[in-house]
């Protein structure tokens, strides 16, 4: 393992409890920003840091938090509906740290002047939302949360709000429309971005789990010592999930840029490798929305610049290896259902094209295809995402449709053999 950041107490058994996190520099970085700095000192060090956001997107916290319009009342929304398949590094870190989430958020709310925080959990995380609650009830006892935070003039609240299951209310505007009460539909943007127009209308932040709880570190060292790990744009460490065929799956933190896809795949450190007798045919570097990337590129460092410079995205960290034993089409099959499912049904494309999508590689999967499915399957995915690119040009609300061409247009361009085995042997070649 590489330095840790968010990981740092996860070695530990009991890494959850208030006297781990008091032990291990809890607390330190709260401390410090509302009884030594200004709040315009903390989302300077945040800027200097370079701090990426790590829901997907990677978009400079600091830049957004500079971007939230002035208003009496502003809110702050932690976003941990994490439901992608294969994204588990939020999860993680709310069940084994979440003092270190509220420590984050409270830190994050003093920058950006927030009036309310509202962490916002994928409801099925039982044992997380148990266990944040708690800190958040700990924090409050001992005077880290509520009025005059350690005696500064500093105060807010935290609540913490269950999601009741829909993948879409993790996109952050659909997150708000369900939060206010209402059904989980996205709203378009631009022109009005949260920060300008968000929760009840107000200005509002919506940052990702992982990327505040880097804040007790970034405030107890400073922006410049995180900018110093990684290079360029991507700086600081990631937590990766990686999954999949390899021999030891699991979330690795790993210093940005520092390492290749290789290292995480078959390092010793790290994914150890394929199954014995196994080779690898694709990985998907980003979670589902991403292109796939295949053997020629397994020397790409994990970086947001390297991995967009060749096609993908780092999105929320989950690296999905795939070997010769796996389906390429029951694969694009899994994700694209996964989507039409998700699917809030407002968009034409979305709607239409992923149900249309599921139903046609369903047939493939079951033996009952026809040769021009391929072709019309890349025809549905232009449709849905005009030329097939990442990011994808706006044909709907928000991006989940657009993320079912990726895995799609890969499955069928580079595994055309497998298809036409299905097809025309009404068989798979990998069962
Ligand atoms: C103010 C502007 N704010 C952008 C803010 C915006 C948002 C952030 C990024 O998608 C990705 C997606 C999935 N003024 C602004 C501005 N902002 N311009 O910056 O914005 P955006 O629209 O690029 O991204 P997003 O809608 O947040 C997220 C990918 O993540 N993804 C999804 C993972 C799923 C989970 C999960 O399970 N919960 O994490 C996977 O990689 O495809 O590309 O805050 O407001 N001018
Ligand atoms: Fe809903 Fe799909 Fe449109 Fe997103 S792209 S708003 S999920 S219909």
């Amino acid at each position: 393992m590489t330095e840790r950041i968010v990981g740092a107490r996860l070695g530990y058994e009991d890494s959850e409890t208030l006297s781990r996190f008091l032990a291990t520099g809890g607390d330190q970085g709260l401390r410090r920003a509302v009884l030594e700095m200004r709040p315009e000192e903390v989302a300077d060090e945040v800027t200097t840091a370079n701090l990426l956001g790590r829901g997907g997107a990677g978009f400079e916290a600091g830049r957004k938090w500079s971007m939230l319009r002035k208003a009496p009342r502003r809110y702050l929304v932690i976003n941990g509906d994490e439901s992608e398949p294969a994204t588990f590094k939020d999860h993680l870190l709310v069940e084994r740290d979440p003092h270190q989430l509220v420590e984050g958020a409270t830190i994050a709310a003093y920058a950006i002047g927030a009036s309310l925080v509202v962490i916002y959990l994928r409801g099925e995380f039982a044992l997380g939302l148990e266990r944040v609650q708690q800190a958040i009830n700990e924090a409050y006892a001992r005077n880290a949360l509520g009025r005059s935070i350690f005696g500064s003039s500093f105060s807010v609240d935290i609540l913490l709000q269950p999601g009741a299951g829909a993948y879409i209310c993790g996109e952050e505007t659909s997150l708000i429309e369900s939060l206010e009460g209402k059904r989980g539909f996205p709203r378009i943007k631009p022109p009005y971005f949260p920060a300008v127009i968000g929760l009840y209308g107000e200005p509002t932040i919506v940052n990702n789990v992982e990327t505040v709880s880097n804040l007790p570190w970034i405030v107890q060292h400073g922006g410049a010592a995180f900018k110093a790990l990684g290079e360029g744009r991507s700086t600081g460490t990631r937590l990766f999930a990686l999954s999949g065929q390899v021999q030891r799956p699991g979330p690795y933190e790993v210093e940005m840029t520092k390492i290749t896809f290789r290292d995480l795949i078959y390092g010793k450190e790290y994914g150890q490798g394929l199954h014995p007798d196994r080779s690898l045919i694709a990985f998907i570097p980003g979670g589902v929305s991403a292109p796939w990337f295949f053997p020629e590129n397994l020397d790409i460092p994990l970086g947001q610049d390297e991995v967009a410079k060749a096609g993908s995205m780092l999105g929320s960290g989950s690296v999905i290896v795939m070997d010769d034993s796996s389906c390429p089409v029951r694969s694009a099959w899994r994700i694209a259902r996964f989507f039409a499912r998700e699917s809030c049904g407002q968009c034409t494309p979305c709607r239409e094209g992923g149900a249309w999508i599921d139903k046609i590689l369903r047939r493939i999967e079951e033996g009952e295809g026809r040769e021009a499915d391929l072709d019309l399957l890349l025809d549905l995915c232009d449709n849905i995402s005009p030329g097939i690119k990442w990011p994808p040009a706006q044909t709907t609300i928000c991006v989940l449709g657009p993320s079912i061409p990726p895995s799609v247009s890969a499955a069928v361009n580079h595994f055309r053999d497998d298809f036409l085995v299905h097809i025309k042997e009404g068989r798979c070649p990998h069962a």
